[in-house]
């Protein structure tokens, strides 16, 4: 018999450290004078650009973000370095990536009420793990004490719904019972604090989702998951082309080249009408109709896209309440975002209210989950 699946806890943690806009713009700009003092010659003879200044008021105007939280902030504002120090650890030592894993997994343990006996599974799915193996979620497994498997997985900004997607299809083909999904997003060795376009996109934070049989979930607020739908579509516009093959073929892992970057504009019109488009097909597998869903747990990049994707969805301007916006306080948070807006803002809806969290972005991938209140 084919299992109704509920999500039955959600665990969020978030660094101790915060980067205001006014912080990251100070330092940048700081560096930008020194880059262009350095480079003062070459700059006058036309053969380099000269660094312009970021502001922190187009940053909030053009994304939402005020603010965002990162795992270690020393060195990521000096303008020596732009990178944060995050020292090497021995390998008998728990990894960065499964200390955050660990602080959002035992929450969301906390709010499912279960013990490590009861799950199955750990999925550690992200934009980036932090070594190739053993896998994270093995690691978070073994320092948990659960029997069972895990294993990562790397989707991009849709890392989390598509580890959601293969948690609900192993409970529904019954190959486990308890599924947790983690997404240790620890985005800022990856963010070119040297490039104004994007140095202020993204933030860390780690969050964990528990999916288990409906028969066997006790926890207060429960969301049945009532279908999944994927799509992805290759685009070059979001490219980290960081990775394993750079020693071989003489990379330097410094380039620009090799950190986030992205065709910002062309994203945003592109991935838009993509998202509507798929959002709207599949609320309309279960017959239901933009009106018809109570909230939208939307995937945090930018807030004008996501006013835009609820334009096209409701045909009016979302307000907190239709479309939890957390990118003031978050920053784009790689898979985490829809989840960290699902996190804080489910509880009160009442039985039998429709939601959906949907991700969207790099690859280009989009992740869906149709959910409803018990
Ligand atoms: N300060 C001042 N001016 C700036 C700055 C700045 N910091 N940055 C750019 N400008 C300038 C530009 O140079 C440009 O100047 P000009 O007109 O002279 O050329 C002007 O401002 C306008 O620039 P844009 O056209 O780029 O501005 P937009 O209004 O398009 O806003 C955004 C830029 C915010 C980047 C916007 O395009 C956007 O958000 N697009 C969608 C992006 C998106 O969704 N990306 C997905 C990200 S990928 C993801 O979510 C997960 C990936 C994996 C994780 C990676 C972890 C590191």
């Amino acid at each position: 018999m084919s299992q109704s699946v509920v999500i039955s806890g959600t665990g969020l943690w978030k660094p101790e450290n915060t980067i205001t806009n006014e912080e990251l713009v100070e330092s940048y700009n700081a560096y930008a004078d020194k880059y262009n003092a350095e480079n003062e010659v070459l700059i006058t003879s036309g053969e380099v650009a000269a660094k312009p200044h970021s502001s922190a008021g187009f940053i909030h105007k053009a994304s939402g973000i005020k603010s965002r939280y990162i795992y270690k902030k020393e060195g990521a504002l000096d303008i020596n370095r732009m990178m944060p120090v995050i020292p090497a650890r021995p390998d008998d030592a728990l990894s960065d990536q499964a200390e955050i894993a660990l602080h959002a997994a035992k929450k969301a343990m906390a709010a499912a009420n279960k013990t490590a006996q009861d799950i199955d599974v750990i999925i550690v799915a992200c934009a980036y793990t932090q070594r190739s193996y053993p896998a994270i979620a093995i690691e978070v497994q073994g320092a948990l004490g659960i029997e069972g498997f895990g294993f990562d997985m790397l989707v991009a900004c849709s890392a989390a719904t598509f580890g959601l997607h293969r948690g609900y299809e192993m409970i529904k083909a019954g190959t486990a019972n308890c599924v947790m999904v983690i997404n240790p997003e620890l985005t800022s060795p990856q963010v070119n604090y040297k490039n104004r376009d994007s140095h202020f996109i993204f933030g860390d934070v780690s969050v964990a989702t528990i999916l288990e049989k409906a028969e066997t979930a006790t926890s207060k607020h429960q969301y049945e998951i009532l279908s999944t739908k994927a799509l992805t579509h290759f685009s070059n516009n979001i490219r980290s082309n960081f990775g394993y093959v750079l020693n071989a073929n003489n990379g330097n892992p410094l380039a620009a080249e090799q950190y986030f970057y992205q065709f910002g504009r062309k994203v945003f019109k592109e991935v838009c009408p993509m998202a509507a488009k798929h959002i709207s097909e599949h609320i309309a597998k279960h017959n239901l109709t933009s009106d018809n869903i109570k909230r939208w747990w939307l995937h945090q990049a930018n807030i004008n896209m996501n006013r835009l994707i609820c334009k096209m969805l409701l045909d009016r301007q979302p307000s907190q309440e239709d479309a939890p916006i957390v990118l003031d306080e978050f920053a784009n948070t790689a898979s985490a975002g829809s989840l960290i807006a699902f996190n804080l803002y489910n509880e009160d809806l009442e039985s039998g209210d429709s939601g959906l969290i949907c991700s969207f972005g790099a690859g280009y991938s989009i992740g869906s989950l149709v959910v409803r209140k018990i």
